[in-house]
This record gives C-alpha cells, structure tokens and sequence, in this order.
C-alpha cells in the first residue's frame, strides 16, 4: 500500500509538541537572524527588541514585521545571512513590477524545501510508483525545482517538463502514463480543454492526481479540472520568499492546506493595523521561517487574505490548515470605489456556465473608471449574430453586477483569443496608474 505520509512523525506531531519545537526553533532563528543580518538587527533595534527578549512562540508578536518593500530595500543581498560560499542556488519571484525579489538557499535550505513539497506529493497519493509530470517553470521561477526535488525524494519517476509546448505535455503524458500532474490551476484547465478537443475522455488520461498552485483558484475551477482530466487536483501553496511552494499542502479531506509547522510560524494580522487576530479570523497571513539558513524572513507579511484553522482532520495530520487564498490585501481592485477581487469574477463565470478564460481591463476616462471584462465564449456557444451576442454580454454583465455591486462592460470574444499564460495567468490590466 502506498505510504500514507512522508514523514509521519513530524506530520502528526501534537500541537503541544509542535509549539515546543517552534520555539526551541524560533529562539535559535532570531539569534541567527539578529547576528548575521544587519538589516533586520536595525529594525529589531527601532523596535527595542533584543534576541533574548524572545523566549518562546508566545513573543513572536514583538517582532517587527518584514515586507516586500523590505526585501526590494535589500536587494540583492542586504537579507543574507550566510556567506554567498554557503549558498548553492538563487530563485526569484515572478513578479513584473519594481525590483524582482531573490532568495538564497543553502544546501539544507533546499532540502528541507524538497522535504515540504515531498510530503505535498504522498499526501496527494504519490509514491515511488508514480510518473510526475512537472510542468511548472524551472529556472528562477520556484515551481518546476521545488516540485522536481520533492517527486525525486518520493522516488517517482520525473517527467522535469517545464511549462509550455502543450502538444508535447500531453505526448509525454499519454507515452508515458503520467500519474501526476504539477503546473498551475489555469494551465491545468487548458490542458485539459486539448484534451477534450483531441477526443480524450478522463478514463483514458492515465493521470490520477495534479498539484496545483501558484495562482488563487476557486471550487468551481476544482471541479471543472476534476472532471475533465478524471482526477483528485490538490491545492499547493507557497512563495518565493518562504522558499516556494510546499509551505501548505492539501490532503485527501481538500478542505484547506496543511502548513508545515515544524518549518513555519504562520499568524493571522489585521493588515491595516497590524495586529494579531484569533484562530478562524480573516486577515493577512504572515510567515516566520525557523529554519532557512540563507535567507530566514521573520514574520513575512504575504499580503496573501485568508483563515487558519486548527479543527481536527481526518487525514491525521496536526498541522494548522489554512484557507485558499481569498485574493491578496494587495491585489484587491478598487473600482468606482467599490473592492473587487478577480476571483469574484472567475465565480461568476464558472456559475454561468463559462470557462474562467477571462480578462479584466480598467482604465479611467473623464475621472471615472471604465471596468471592462473580456470573456471567452464557449465553443458551442459562438455566434456572431449581433443580437444574441448582445444579449448573453447583457446577461453575464447582469450576473456580474449582482456579485459585486457595481456594473461592468462585458464583452464575450472568441474561443482561445486570449492568451492562454504557460505560467501563471494575467487576469488583470490596470491601465489607471493610481501608484
Ligand atoms: O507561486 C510558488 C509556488 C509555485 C506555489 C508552485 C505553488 C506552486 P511566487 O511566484 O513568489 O511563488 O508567488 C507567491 O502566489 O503570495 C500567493 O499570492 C500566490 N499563490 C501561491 N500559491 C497559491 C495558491 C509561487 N495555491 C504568491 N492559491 C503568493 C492562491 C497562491 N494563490
């Protein structure tokens, strides 16, 4: 029988004994950090804390928090914390804005971050039995390296395809029964379109399983890729920052993504005034890495939105779950005043029956903003009749209006005519310049 964890003993450790390690580890860490980082003992400084004020997870609050602004100050190497000798690779976020974020790993820096992405693999029912396709990005990129080194440590046969080339993907797929499938959610859904369009019914795609993340998704978006690859999709999360993807896994329950405690201190803050919220509050989550050598962030605000939950899981895993990403304190819009996430337009969408291949433009014209939704229509739908047309733009328009309060100009357009992303999707063309 495939094994059911990937180290057990850690994965189902008691939250009591969990805590107790994080703050053996976090005592460590902070004097780690304060002694060898000359950025962060500044800001410990300002805010009057010292290494030994910090005894145990219970002072974790007095630490400042780090940001991204932060990390763009220190560029490239002002967050280092082992000489560049001891480094043995550079990633980078995929950002396209400002400065690029870099991350140093040492040699155990990256295996540990194998060891997280492993446990994301046996969780979604990956064992030395498995082919897995890695159809994230490799270079700076972390997704295609980190769930590469995680397939390899289960002993699964590694497919290291990168993104891109679909034809190809689904080739590799078929010749070689792939059992598992890693790319993002969005990618994932266009693979699976081709593979409908070529014929393929799910019983005759050989995956079982995909792990997907990088990118919010919805339920709905879950469902669809279920069913049209005929397997179980797992969510992953991570960032560059905290190493990559594997800081949370899904299991088999899918109901919210396991952190690796004995890795990450994860706290739910109020991101307008910075203060720590209760288990099961919504706010922004925030990491303390306790054993990143190179490049240890503490209390690393993700500008990622969503809820932590310690409720029991059937899995028998002990660690904290946290939700999907409900959007980012950061990327939320604010269109004529009022806030809207992507992902409340990608709901509506796969609610009204259209693939979420969409795109959002705004602009601002006479000092009010124009908010403009391009959808795909769906092959079976496609018509140029002017007046159908109009009336299923009226209609999704409508839809839209009623999940967010405000009003936007819908245009359906052809199939396949917007740019499907090899990474991660551009929903969003904010034309504004409002920074
Ligand atoms: O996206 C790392 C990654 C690679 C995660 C592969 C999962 C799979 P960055 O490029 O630094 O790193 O982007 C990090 O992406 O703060 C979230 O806003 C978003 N994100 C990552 N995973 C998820 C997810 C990688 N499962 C940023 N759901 C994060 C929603 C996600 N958003």
């Amino acid at each position: 029988m495939a094994q059911k964890y990937y180290q057990k003993d850690i994965e189902t450790m008691p939250a009591g004994e969990i805590k107790k390690l994080q703050s053996e580890k976090l005592v460590k860490q902070v004097k780690h950090v304060y002694e060898n980082v000359e950025y962060y003992r500044n800001l410990m400084d300002e805010k009057g804390v010292k290494p030994e004020d910090i005894k145990g997870i219970e002072d974790l609050h007095k630490l400042p928090f780090l940001t991204k602004a932060d990390l763009r100050d220190a560029y490239p190497y002002g967050l280092l914390a082992k000489p560049l000798s001891e480094c043995e690779r550079i990633h980078s976020t995929s950002g396209t804005t400002g400065k690029r974020v870099i991350a140093f790993y040492t040699k155990n820096d990256i295996n540990l971050w194998e060891d997280c992405c492993a446990r994301a693999i046996v969780a979604a029912g990956g064992s030395k039995e498995d082919v897995c396709q890695v159809a994230y990005g490799y270079g700076l990129f972390t997704g295609g390296f980190g769930l590469n080194g995680g397939s390899q440590k289960v002993g699964c046969l590694t497919l290291p395809m990168s993104s891109g080339n679909t034809e190809r993907q689904i080739q590799f797929m078929m010749d070689l029964s792939a059992t598992i499938l890693c790319c993002t959610p969005s990618y994932a859904a266009y693979v699976g379109e081709t593979l409908k369009e070529q014929g393929y019914t799910p019983d005759q795609i050989p995956l079982k399983a995909g792990i997907f993340g990088a990118e919010a998704w919805t339920e709905e978006m879950r469902q669809n890729i279920q069913d049209t690859l005929g397997i179980k999709a797992y969510d992953i999360y991570g960032l560059t920052e905290t190493s990559g993807p594997g800081v949370a896994f899904e299991c088999e329950e899918q109901t919210g993504m396991h952190i690796n405690e004995d890795h990450f201190v994860a706290e739910i803050i109020d991101p307008d005034t910075g203060e720590v919220l209760p288990e099961g509050s919504k706010g922004e989550l925030v990491f303390t890495a306790l054993d990143k050598e190179a490049f240890p962030l503490l209390r690393y605000r993700t500008r990622d939105i969503c809820v932590l939950s310690r409720k029991p899981c059937s899995c028998g895993r002990t660690h904290i779950k946290m939700s999907k990403p409900m959007g980012r304190s950061d990327d939320m819009m604010i269109i004529r005043g009022v806030n809207v996430f992507p992902s409340q337009i990608e709901m509506v969408l796969l609610q009204e029956g259209y693939q979420p291949n969409y795109q959002i433009i705004i602009d601002r014209k006479n000092n009010t903003d124009t908010f403009d939704v391009n959808v795909e229509m769906n092959p079976d739908q496609f018509t140029d009749t002017v007046g159908a047309l109009t009336a299923l733009e009226k209609s999704l328009a409508n839809a839209m209006k009623t999940m967010l309060g405000i009003n936007p100009a819908v245009h359906l357009v052809p199939p396949k005519s917007i740019a499907r992303s090899e990474g991660k999707a551009v929903r969003v063309i904010d034309k504004r310049k409002l920074v």
